[in-house]
C-alpha cells in the first residue's frame, strides 16, 4: 500500500471574485480567512480559508489567459481542484509516471506557500485536477 499520502490539503474553488464569494464561506460557512497571495505564475489571487487541518483556496485569476481564466470560461464556477499532501513528492510523481498518469508537472514546482506542488491531468483521474503538494521546511 502507497502510504505517501498524508491528508487532503486543501481545495481549489475558481471564483470570478473572491471579494463577492468570501462572504459565503467566512459568514454562512463561519471559516477562518487566513490570508491571501498572488502566484504569479500562475496568474491568480488565492484567499486561504482554514478548514480544520485543510483549507478552501478561493482562485480569482489576475489575467485573462490565466488556466483559470479559461476554466471559467467554460465550466462557470465551482471545485478546480483538490490537492493532497505527500510526503515525498519525488516519489510520488515517480509511482505516478510507474502507473502511466498523464503528468501536467514531470518535476516538481514551487507554489503559493513556497510548497512543491505538481499537478496531474484531469483526463487521467476521471475529471478531478490533482495537485500533489509538499510541505517544505
Ligand atoms: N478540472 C477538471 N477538468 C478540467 C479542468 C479542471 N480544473 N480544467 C480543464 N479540464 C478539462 C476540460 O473540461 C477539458 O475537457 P473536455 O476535453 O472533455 O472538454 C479538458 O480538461 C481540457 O481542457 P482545456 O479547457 O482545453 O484546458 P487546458 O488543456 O488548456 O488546461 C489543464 C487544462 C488542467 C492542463 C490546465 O488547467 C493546467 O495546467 N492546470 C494546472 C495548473 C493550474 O490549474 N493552476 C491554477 C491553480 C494554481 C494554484 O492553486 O496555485
Amino acid at each position: 500500500m502507497n502510504m505517501n499520502v498524508e491528508r487532503i490539503d486543501h481545495v481549489g474553488i475558481a471564483v470570478k471574485s473572491i471579494e463577492s464569494r468570501l462572504p459565503y464561506y467566512q459568514d454562512a460557512l463561519g471559516l477562518n480567512y487566513v490570508g491571501e497571495e498572488v502566484v504569479e505564475e500562475q496568474k491568480v489571487r488565492v484567499a486561504f480559508l482554514k478548514i480544520g487541518e485543510s483549507r478552501l483556496e478561493l482562485l480569482e485569476p489576475t489575467s485573462e489567459d490565466s488556466t483559470v481564466a479559461k476554466f471559467l470560461q467554460k465550466r462557470g464556477e465551482g471545485i478546480h481542484h483538490i490537492a493532497v499532501h505527500v510526503k515525498d513528492i519525488y516519489s510520488a510523481l515517480e509511482e505516478h509516471k510507474r502507473l502511466g498518469s498523464r503528468l501536467i508537472d514531470e518535476d516538481p514546482r514551487v507554489g503559493a506557500h513556497n510548497m512543491l506542488i505538481a499537478f496531474v491531468h484531469p483526463k487521467s483521474t476521471g475529471g478531478v485536477l490533482i495537485e500533489l503538494c509538499q510541505h517544505q521546511d
